[in-house]
């Protein structure tokens, strides 16, 4: 029994380790559709870390979300769908019966609109399950033109979706910004089902 023990105990330390490893990267693109940044993703144990570096904001405070599906169709955005909340929560990171999974706290752009800054999505992973940022097809990463008030329902009065970034669940996909015609007809309407 305790030779089972101690097994279970070195494979759960190699997952752990490879989930560490475990890392994506988001091109995000303003709505003229020029590539102002990155963020990258780490699978972290308490949530997935996100290193953003984006250039091209207004000074100030901005919303940040992942939004539900991976889609950035500018000008507006509005492809990305709502914030992503797999749970029904209400939004906000200060609201009592809150938060989207999606939401995180703002981010600030210095005087040159430049932003370079580290969040946590909290419970999120990049791996398999109902809090996954690759559920479904996957998600995106949003920066809206003002500040989140952390309580408005339903998106923190956060003003327009500047910028927008896609996390589709098949990085090979990611590389071609435009997928506008699916190979396989039957397989798409398979997944969108849902
Ligand atoms: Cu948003
Ligand atoms: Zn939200």
């Amino acid at each position: 029994m305790r030779f089972f023990v101690i097994i279970c105990f070195i494979i759960l330390s190699a997952c752990q380790q490879s989930e560490s490893d475990l890392t994506r990267t988001i091109d995000m693109y303003n709505g003229d559709g020029d590539m102002v940044g990155t963020a990258t993703l780490r699978e972290a144990s308490d949530g997935v870390e996100v290193k953003l570096k984006v250039e091209g904001l207004a000074p100030g405070f901005h919303g940040i979300h992942f939004h539900e599906f991976p889609v950035c169709e500018g000008p507006d955005f509005t492809s990305a769908g709502n914030h992503l909340n797999p749970e029904g929560k209400e939004h906000g990171l200060m609201h009592p019966d809150g938060s989207h999974l999606g939401d995180m706290p703002n981010v600030e752009a210095d005087s040159s609109g430049g932003v370079d800054a580290e969040l946590m999505v909290a419970g999120a992973t990049l791996l398999d399950g109902k809090k996954s940022l690759l559920a479904g097809e996957g998600t995106s990463l949003i920066i809206h033109e003002t500040a989140d008030d952390g309580i408005s329902q339903p998106a923190g009065n956060a003003g327009a979706r500047v910028l927008c970034g896609e996390l589709k669940k098949d990085p090979e996909a990611e590389s071609e910004k435009s997928s506008e015609s699916p190979t396989d007809p039957t397989e798409t309407d398979k997944k969108e089902e849902e």
